[in-house]
């Protein structure tokens, strides 16, 4: 079953959450959400996905040159988006040039291909409301789960989780899962410079040694709609093992943060040009 319904009854609509989320929207006002979805080759997901992300205010698509309409799907569906397109050069350079890009308070990093369910984005909201600065999705804390784990990518994932704990004296239920959300304050401080799917892990392991505060949220995960996985759970799990060991250095060791590509930001200057001055044309009537 990939349709999310279960959801209703998972911990995410549980007493303690709902609590929260209930003291958040009155203590404070609810703030602005920027979803960074990454794309290559997703133009069928984004059907599913894009009229899901009514609630949130920007969304800034990052597509690595897809082959496949994706851009074209966006512009459609979403006139409003800001797209960024760059090479393929990874998740993770994508979600970087994304992260720079997004103007609200908090972002949402949210894959393309449905296997995230949008109505979890105010769980993960109301955290970052009552006062963490990362607010990590787990499939494998209560209420969590997935459908589209392989046997090795679960005990990859378990293993490196483990790992993580040990090294950063956390006790994190999963690491390799790319739902977070995050103040947009805190991005210059987290130094991302990852490029590929090790990213997740670089943001949560920085965002440890430079003391801020970070949260999971339970979240269950769907199988990918359709399309291929661009993940090669090897190759990318020793990406991962080499960012946890390269963050144990410590912030100021890590070097400066790398920008993303200077074409990148080209391109998103101008589509938010273009989005601003339609705004100020409809404005003005
Ligand atoms: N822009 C850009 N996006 C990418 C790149 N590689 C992956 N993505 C996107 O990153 C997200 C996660 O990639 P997936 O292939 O779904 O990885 P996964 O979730 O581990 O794999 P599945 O289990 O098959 O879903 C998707 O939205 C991809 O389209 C890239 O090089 N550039
Ligand atoms: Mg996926």
């Amino acid at each position: 079953m990939h349709e999310p319904d279960s959801l209703h009854s998972a911990g995410v609509r549980s007493g303690a959450l709902l609590h929260h989320l209930d003291t958040a929207r009155h203590r404070t006002s609810w703030p602005t959400v920027t979803a960074v979805i990454p794309t290559l080759n997703e133009a069928d997901n984004l059907r599913w996905l894009l009229p899901r992300l009514s609630g949130v205010e920007e969304v800034v698509v990052v597509d690595g040159e897809s082959s496949d309409g994706t851009v074209d799907v966006t512009r459609r569906l979403r006139p409003d988006a800001v797209i960024i397109s760059q090479p393929p050069a990874g998740k993770g350079a994508a979600m970087r040039a994304g992260f720079q890009a997004a103007t609200s308070d908090v972002i949402i990093a949210i894959d393309a291909d449905g296997s995230m369910d949008p109505r979890e984005i105010d769980a993960f909201v109301a955290l970052i409301c009552c006062g963490f600065d990362v607010v990590k999705g787990s499939r494998y804390c209560v209420g969590g789960g997935s459908d589209d784990l392989t046997r090795l990518r679960r005990a990859g994932n378990l293993w490196l989780t483990r790992l993580a704990n040990v090294l950063y004296g956390v006790r994190w239920t999963d690491l390799c899962y790319g739902y977070i959300a995050l103040r947009r304050s805190v991005v210059d401080r987290l130094r991302l410079a990852a490029d590929g799917f090790e990213i997740e892990t670089e943001l949560c392991v920085n965002a440890i040694t430079t003391g801020m505060r970070i949260a999971e949220v339970p979240s269950h995960e769907f199988d990918r709609r359709s399309g291929v996985s661009k993940l090669n759970a090897r190759r990318d799990g020793l990406r991962v093992l080499r960012a946890m060991v390269r963050g144990r250095r410590g912030p100021a060791q890590r070097g400066r943060p790398r920008p993303a590509a200077g074409p990148v930001l080209e391109h998103a200057a101008h589509e938010r040009v273009g989005l601003e001055q339609a705004h100020l044309e409809e404005a003005a009537g």
